[in-house]
């Protein structure tokens, strides 16, 4: 079998997915015409064109501008829909999605328009498309502290719907333990926790992620590599990474694909898991995020198979959900 059908038709997870960066440039087009709102390009291809990054806060910036056009309950659970189709596409069974509502909460939208779009979209694509969820929200990292915490609050109302929290947002000078005591709460009312860590920042803030903040997941933590010790807590404790390639070379982690360190991070055994962050942007969905390794490490049937199984194993679901599908 071709390994481009392989890739696309094992089952998989996703875990380190902004619903924001699934935004494509047609949806947003279609989404800010329905809603009366004027964009700074005058077409879908001029948009796309500005889609070229030097770091992590030149994408934010168009990030943030581009989730402006969302405002109703309706174009969130567009967002989230479109994304369930091409999930489906790439046989992806299980996703864990990531929200930042203060990006919405700040220009004025109900936390509640938000949370119902998004979650109507994943119990219809649980329901049609046989895909399961979790929900993940992340609070931006360069806000105060207390705006964390009054997003936290605002969430409690909707604790069902709400697996975790987690970190994200500009990384370079917001270290995981500015977080500290909002962490503490959300894990006292019992949600799972994640954080980007060591994707531009340094080996210090996955430890911070870790100690501090004990989160169950790295999102990123590229960095790992440079801190010999932080490399053995990974492997211990089993602690996984979310890794997303292709966005690491869209912002300038890395040269290239081929500079990228997943192969060390891998082969050393740290629970790698591959992801796509911000589709729209970053020019693939998951499996355009395999195939790109696969090329460049020449992976094989049995890495890719490895692959698939840590994202199972990683995921915030049952061991006998895991066993299903490992
Ligand atoms: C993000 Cl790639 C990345 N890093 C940090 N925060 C983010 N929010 C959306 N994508
Ligand atoms: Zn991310």
């Amino acid at each position: 079998m071709d390994m481009n059908v392989f890739i696309r038709d094992i089952p998989k997870a996703e875990l380190h997915l902004h619903i924001e960066g699934t935004l494509e440039p047609e949806t947003l087009f279609r989404i800010a015409q329905r809603n009366g709102i004027k964009i700074k390009f005058d077409s879908v291809e001029k948009l796309r064109q500005a889609y070229r990054f030097n770091n992590l806060q030149s994408f934010l910036d168009i990030y943030y501008e581009g989730a402006g056009v969302l405002q109703h309950e309706t174009d969130f659970y567009e967002l989230t829909w479109e994304y369930l189709l091409k999930a489906k596409d790439q046989n992806v069974r299980h996703v864990e999605i990531f929200f930042d509502p203060q990006t919405h909460t700040e220009r004025g939208i109900p936390f509640e328009t938000v949370i119902t779009g998004i979650y109507q979209a994943l119990s219809d694509g649980a329901r049609d498309l046989n895909i399961s969820f979790c929900l993940i929200m992340c609070f931006l990292r360069h806000l105060p502290e207390s705006e964390a915490m009054e997003t936290l609050l605002q969430a409690l109302d909707f604790r069902d719907k709400i697996t975790g929290v987690g970190l994200d947002s500009s990384e370079s000078g917001h270290p995981p333990s500015k977080f500290m005591r909002v962490f503490e709460k959300a894990r006292n009312e019992g949600f799972m926790t994640v954080a980007h860590a060591g994707e531009e920042g340094p080996p210090e803030y996955i430890w911070e992620a870790i100690q501090d903040l004990k989160v169950q997941r790295i999102d990123h933590g590229v960095r790992a590599l440079e801190d010999k010790s932080l490399m053995n807590e990974l492997k211990r404790r089993q602690i996984p990474l979310t890794v997303c390639p292709l966005s690491n070379i869209k912002l300038c982690v890395f040269k290239n694909i081929r500079e990228h360190n997943f192969k060390a991070l891998f082969d050393q055994g740290v629970c790698v898991t591959v992801n796509s962050d911000d589709p729209a942007y970053f020019g693939g969905y998951v499996v355009e995020n395999y195939l790109a390794l696969q090329n460049a490490f020449q992976l094989t049937r049995n890495d890719i198979a490895q692959l698939a199984m840590n994202s199972f194993n990683a995921a915030f679901i049952s061991q006998d959900k895991k066993d299903m599908f490992i």
